[in-house]
């Protein structure tokens, strides 16, 4: 599997050689998750440089590498044998002064950034992928579950937040794949209130965005949810993003673009006239890491294609008042979607 990642990668692009030095791109291409190495990718040879704080995890996690110590020979001077031509790297990642320091290693090699033919790739997931983002959707869905009782007027954002990561990681994720958002009352009209210092209020939305990492592999979901009864407006802010929501589900499948998916959700917002309200786009890929391609925006005319990975979550969010978010995490198929979250969508008063 991980051979066949790297043949591909080198297969899509020219280069001579690859390096890899981000930690999701690692996993991505080798299976090894220490996080501090550096990969190079050759057409007949695959090596990866660490030092012995990691040299039997990659025994076990990266067979298909050949292992170097990196504290003996540094990943320049072992490509200077072969004279690469082009050197492709992780311009986005890479620090400009290690950058400097590569080039000036190799003064004769074209270097070249290759991360977006990168997360080109990574956008589509294969089936140990989708397995793991399923296990991370069905853990963040089973805590979602477990808070439901907690959620009561004089309960502290922070514990709500912090009971949520205690409950997915004692069921087998790594950690929560972002800090996680309890915003409620007035709070919740920030789209990204990581829990604070808050207590519920009777009559508060409560939003909770959220998820957690398994074997590497991300999950996020949002549901909001009203303290005692909802007043009329809480109740057409909800109705309006949970139709915006479910259009947009239904319109997703293979061959539109991230463009027209949020456009979808969109006007329906814009039409019961808060489109203002919606301010962020409808979604984003999610994988190794929690935001990746691709992107449900206005601006991206990226076509999805089958086994993409992403999140669908219009929103409103009205200053003084609160806001909504539903999200649900999904994959792209040739004829629609699969979703991969199932907790409850109609309004629930707490
Ligand atoms: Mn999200």
């Amino acid at each position: 599997m991980f051979k066949k990642r790297a043949k591909h990668l080198l297969e899509a692009i020219s280069a001579d050689a690859i390096l890899i030095s981000s930690p999701e791109n690692q996993q991505y291409f080798s299976g090894f998750t220490g996080g501090e190495a550096v990969l190079v990718l050759q057409k007949d040879k695959l090596t990866l440089f660490t030092d012995s704080r990691y040299f039997v995890q990659v025994k076990e996690e990266a067979p298909d590498y050949t292992l170097l110590d990196i504290t003996k020979t540094k990943p320049t001077a072992y490509l200077q044998d072969f004279s690469p031509e082009t050197i492709a790297f992780e311009e986005d990642f890479v620090s400009a002064k290690a950058a400097k320091l590569m080039a000036d290693a190799l003064p004769d090699s074209r270097w070249l950034g290759i991360d977006s033919e990168i997360m080109t790739q990574r956008s589509i997931k294969d089936e140990t992928e989708l397995a793991c983002i399923r296990q991370a959707a069905t853990l963040a869905d089973d805590a979602f579950h477990h808070i439901l009782p907690l959620l009561r007027p004089g309960t502290c954002e922070r514990d709500i937040a912090l009971e949520l990561e205690w409950f997915m990681r004692k069921q087998g994720a790594t950690g929560a794949s972002f800090p996680i958002i309890c915003a409620s009352g007035y709070r919740s009209a920030m789209p990204h209130g990581v829990a604070s210092d808050k207590l519920l209020e009777n009559g508060d939305f409560v939003t909770l965005d959220f998820g957690c990492f398994y074997k590497g592999y991300a999950s996020d979901m949002t549901r909001t949810v009203v303290l005692g009864k909802a007043d009329a407006e809480q109740k057409k802010i909800y109705e309006t993003v949970l139709s915006a929501q479910m259009a947009a589900l239904d319109c997703l499948h293979a061959g539109i673009t991230g463009k027209e998916a949020d456009s979808v959700a969109r006007n329906i917002i814009i039409k019961t006239g808060y489109g203002d309200a919606f301010g962020h786009s409808l979604g984003h890929g999610v994988g190794l890491q929690i935001h990746e391609q691709p992107n449900l925006s206005p601006r991206s005319e990226t076509v999805l294609r089958p086994g993409a990975v992403v999140s669908v979550e219009p929103g409103i969010y009205i200053e003084g008042f609160g806001g909504v978010r539903i999200e649900d995490l999904v994959i792209i198929t040739e004829n629609g979607h699969e979703n991969m979250t199932h907790s409850e969508k109609k309004l629930l008063e707490l």
